[in-house]
């Protein structure tokens, strides 16, 4: 005999607790995916913005351009130059890695990176002159950091422990720094990241940049922080190597890894 409306509506009243808590939990489940893919979007298009803004660097200050480095190959123990400089480096423990910005962004399947192992792992690339600016200079880069124990560099330009030449690197609060020397009883210029530490493993891009008085640091495309002096003045180098993955001072080995390090002697 047929049910009525009241009967089936009876009996197909509601869920029971169980079932209940298994849509709540597929509700949830379902819910994190959708948070979980627009962070991965807005992340991948962090990394787009950069990728095009470090190629506005390029395409602005090709003609000053002093050394570009792929890290795609580490050939006989180095890694080529690609600006025309000839400032080939010299690879000490670093190895190539396919993680890079490019995959992350799901192209550039065959580039690669170098990985630092935050021990004893570097790149000498030598004291060259053509990576000695005078007047002014940039720096472009990207990096992925594993751990930030220390002070460490990603990249030191010709800097010593007595405050020659530059640098750029990571404090132990995870906050990235920007270190000129300059004629100038300032010494040193220093523009930091503070108080916006970088993610750990995830990919960042880096540009600094000074023009004779203004000092520039700019991450992932966003301008974080400047110092202007009164007027310009002339950079101070030294006679030391250009390192990535070292500095001169301390224990500064990067733990990571460095991806498309460009030089000019101009700035933007
Ligand atoms: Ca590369």
């Amino acid at each position: 005999m047929p049910m009525n409306l009241s009967e089936t509506l009876k009996s197909e009243r509601s869920f029971t607790l169980v079932e209940m808590l298994l849509v709540i939990s597929i509700i949830g489940i379902l819910s994190s995916f959708t948070v979980a893919s627009v962070s991965d979007y807005v992340d991948k298009a962090r990394i787009v913005k950069a990728m095009n803004f470090a190629s506005g660097i390029e395409k602005i200050m090709i003609s000053n351009q002093k050394g570009k480095w792929d890290l795609d190959v580490i050939e006989d123990g180095k890694i080529k130059d690609l600006s025309g400089q000839g400032n080939d480096g010299t690879v000490f423990g670093a190895t190539t890695t396919g993680d890079t910005p490019q995959k992350y962004v799901g192209s550039g399947g065959s580039q690669k990176a170098l990985l630092f192992d935050g021990n004893d792992d570097y790149v000498d690339i030598g004291e060259k002159p053509a990576l000695k600016p005078s007047e002014r200079m940039t720096v472009s880069l990207w990096f992925k950091v594993a751990d930030y124990p220390s002070g460490n560099a990603v990249m030191q330009g010709d800097y010593t422990t007595d405050f020659k030449g530059y640098a750029l690197g990571i404090g132990n609060d995870g906050n990235i720094f920007f270190w000129v020397s300059v004629d100038d009883p300032i010494g040193r210029i220093s523009v930091t990241s503070y108080p916006n530490p970088v993610s750990k493993n995830k990919w960042h891009h880096i540009a600094a940049t000074f023009d004779g008085s203004t000092a520039k640091l700019y991450l992932d495309s966003k301008k974080i922080k400047e110092y202007s002096l009164a007027s310009a003045v002339p950079l101070l180098g030294s006679n030391d190597s250009n390192f990535l993955g070292k500095g001169s001072w301390g224990p500064s080995n990067f733990n990571g890894m460095i991806d498309d390090v460009q030089v000019y002697s101009d700035s933007f």
